[in-house]
């Protein structure tokens, strides 16, 4: 039994839950503890409690234990990547990417600690100094998914901690063997009690209770934009600040110019590594129809090489989607593809293995045009629909006609082009010759339009959500 983590201790839940391998549902993770509503209020009054003290820690003291957790994370990058592999289905090479990505992360945060730096200015009154500095916003909770099982975690829990903040952690239910590991490397970090609490449950018992917690200043949420909006109408009735990351409907532009290599390349990495399963997956492949059916042609060749199998296995490129609910979900939406009339390329059934797991191939429309529903929401699995458009001012033109604005991509060799794409897309993120997913930890992330809201994650950008700024006036 894993257990819950709140004020310093390891805490049996009112409840437990099973972590099933999605390659495999004979192979059971663990049992994990389920944390009721009250215990969700007491690991929220110890982060509460614990904030005071914790936002006049020595700097140095926190950046050397955000280090030490960094170092931690990397030199098990191989078990631990085996371990997310196995809970939430990615290959064994994305799962490992992926620990060092939030080691990473981690050690950038340590250095940050002590980088804090406030501002002056000369005031427009006589004798008078302005400063601006920032202080810790108090007890942060986040909420997340469970598709970047310690990721997202890290890019939320470490500038939470470098910049003074006590943590109330709610993981996924379907990816708490993470949650669980990375909390307890924490734990032995050396931090104080109730500085940093994990409290693994169900949405609307944890989730809810961290939403409405008066005493919770700033949530920090990634996941659908349902539940999105249910946290931010929560945390807006109690005027708590507030940071979005929701869905996507990325747009990879491929023009008649492109290296038809690099186009076949970024829309495999960017719509179905991960198993698609990435807010920005590049789900709409927009092509001008001078390349379209070579595109078409090549893009489909290398998706039938594909392995579709084990997470764990040699050789495997394309894992499990992560459970029955979520393979429901985008069969589903390939039925609704084939009755607006999108013709399937590839893909399309679930398939079977020697282990039972929830084995969806990639999945490729095309003859697609951008108002069908499969073009128009959030599928989340490895689905894909080209669109076929005449040059690169349609082609622009449907890019932005979404209601979502996270990531976008173009494959071209035309400056002018990519010029034009990078100042005129409405999306956060922007890349060139380059897949829509799989960014850097040390730069800002996140979108426009209904992908996000708030001010961005990661890098040094992230301190604009997790402190809050105050001006004094002093007079000389
Ligand atoms: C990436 O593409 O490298 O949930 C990161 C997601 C995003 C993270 C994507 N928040 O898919």
């Amino acid at each position: 039994m894993y257990k819950n983590f709140f004020a310093g201790q390891w805490i049996d839940g009112s409840d437990a839950m099973d972590n099933i391998n999605p390659s495999d549902t004979s192979d059971c993770i663990g049992q994990f503890a389920m944390a009721s509503k009250l215990q969700t209020e007491q690991a929220i009054d110890a982060a509460f409690d614990a904030f005071p003290q914790w936002a006049k820690s020595p700097l140095q003291q926190r950046s050397e234990m955000l280090d030490k957790i960094g170092d931690e994370i990397l030199s098990r990058k191989q078990e631990l990547g085996e371990m997310l592999a196995r809970e939430e289905g990615k290959t064994l090479l994305e799962g490992i990417g992926e620990v060092v990505r939030a080691g990473q992360i981690f050690k950038f945060f340590g250095a940050q600690v002590v980088r804090q730096g406030g501002e002056n200015f000369d005031s427009i009154r006589p004798e008078v100094d302005v400063a601006v500095t920032r202080s810790p916003v108090g007890v942060v909770g986040l909420i997340l998914p469970w598709n970047f099982p310690i990721a997202i975690p890290a890019w939320k829990i470490a500038p939470a901690l470098a910049y003074g903040n006590c943590v109330v952690f709610k993981p996924s239910e379907l990816v708490p063997a993470l949650a669980h590991a990375l909390t307890e490397i924490i734990s032995r970090s050396g931090i104080p009690a109730g500085v940093f609490n994990l409290v693994m449950g169900r949405g609307d018992v944890v989730g809810s209770c961290i939403a409405n917690s008066p005493k919770v200043h700033a949530i920090s949420f990634t996941g659908s934009i349902t539940t999105g909006k249910r946290v931010a109408s929560a945390a807006v009735a109690r005027m708590a600040k507030i940071q979005l990351e929701m869905g996507g409907k990325n747009p990879l532009v491929v023009l008649d110019d492109a290296d038809l290599d690099t186009a076949v390349d970024c829309a495999v990495q960017g719509a179905f590594y991960s198993t698609g399963q990435r807010c920005t997956a590049s789900s709409r492949l927009i092509v001008t129809s001078g390349i379209h059916d070579r595109f078409v042609k090549a893009l489909s060749t290398r998706l039938l090489q594909l392995k579709t199998d084990h997470a764990l296995k040699k050789g495997t490129d394309i894992g499990p989607v992560i459970d029955q609910r979520q393979l429901d979900h985008d069969t589903r939406y390939i039925q609704i593809g084939i009755d607006e009339g999108a013709t399937l390329e590839c893909g399309g059934e679930q398939v079977f293995r020697d282990t039972e797991g929830f084995y969806l191939p990639p999945v490729l429309f095309t003859n697609t045009h951008n108002d069908m529903r499969i073009n128009r929401e959030e599928i989340f699995g490895p689905v894909a629909s080209v669109i076929c458009v005449r040059d690169y001012d349609e082609a622009l033109s449907i890019a932005n006609d979404t209601t979502f604005g996270l990531s976008a991509g173009i494959v071209t060799n035309s400056l002018k082009f990519s010029s034009d794409f990078k100042r005129n897309v409405e999306s956060g993120i922007v890349a060139v010759n380059l897949p829509t997913a799989g960014v850097d930890y040390h730069v800002p992330f996140g979108g426009t339009k209904s992908s996000s809201y708030g001010s961005r994650e990661q890098g040094e950008y992230a301190k604009e959500f997790y402190t809050s700024v105050k001006t004094s006036y002093t007079l000389a």
